[in-house]
């Protein structure tokens, strides 16, 4: 059996992630492993942040640990809100202002395709690795749905009409970025 940290303070991630893994793995959250501080993201790439989120508990606790990051790239706005998904609108991290944004940037514009990207960077026996998952789809005209967190409402995955958020986690945990990326993940811890 497999014990590793999961360097998040996203409660969300965290339910996702611990469903996907099932009995394959332990996975210990921040708060159980009595950590409670604000991981940096200060990078421009996803796979940056998720190193700098990963490396700050390894150097913490000296334990195996993964972290992953997030971002949501819309193809009429050059890939963003990307690597400043969470704080889109400002330092808050307010999900409702960072959808409210994305609907505005987009009014009259046709092309609504964007993607959801997730990399995980897996520090373990002290190698790095990455794994990547990737959700492609559009981003609705307005908001739908009470499930899942940030800019689920607004998402419309391909071949769906329903959004993230009107899909359940285990649906969404199927065909989504995090879901990949963690399918990856698992083959690799599986295998080594
Ligand atoms: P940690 O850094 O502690 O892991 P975070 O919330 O800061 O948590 P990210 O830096 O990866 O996570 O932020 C990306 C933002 O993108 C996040 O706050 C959400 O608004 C959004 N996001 C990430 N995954 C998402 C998903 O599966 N569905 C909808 N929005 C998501």
């Amino acid at each position: 059996m497999h014990t590793i940290i999961f360097a998040t303070n996203n409660e969300h991630k965290i339910k996702e992630i611990q469903s996907l893994v099932g009995s394959d793995f332990t996975i210990i959250t921040l708060e159980q492993a009595g950590i409670d501080i604000d991981i940096p993201e200060p990078h421009d790439t996803l796979q940056e942040n998720a190193y700098e989120k990963a490396i700050t508990i390894e150097n913490m606790t000296q334990q195996n640990c993964f972290s992953e990051d997030t971002g949501l790239e819309i193809e009429a706005l050059n890939g963003e809100p990307g690597v400043k998904s969470a704080r889109y609108a400002g330092e808050t991290r307010n999900f409702q202002a960072n959808i409210d944004k994305v609907l505005e940037k987009l009014e009259g514009i046709t092309n609504r395709k964007a993607q959801f990207r997730t990399v995980i960077c897996l520090l373990w026996n002290k190698e790095v690795f990455y794994f990547e998952g990737i959700c492609k789809g559009h981003i609705a005209e307005t908001m739908h749905g009470k499930e899942g967190f940030g800019y689920d409402p607004i998402f419309q995955p391909a071949n769906y009409k329903a959004t993230f958020a009107e899909l359940s986690m285990a649906e969404k945990n199927r065909i989504g970025h995090r879901g990949q990326a963690v399918a990856k993940l698992i083959s690799y811890l599986n295998r080594h």
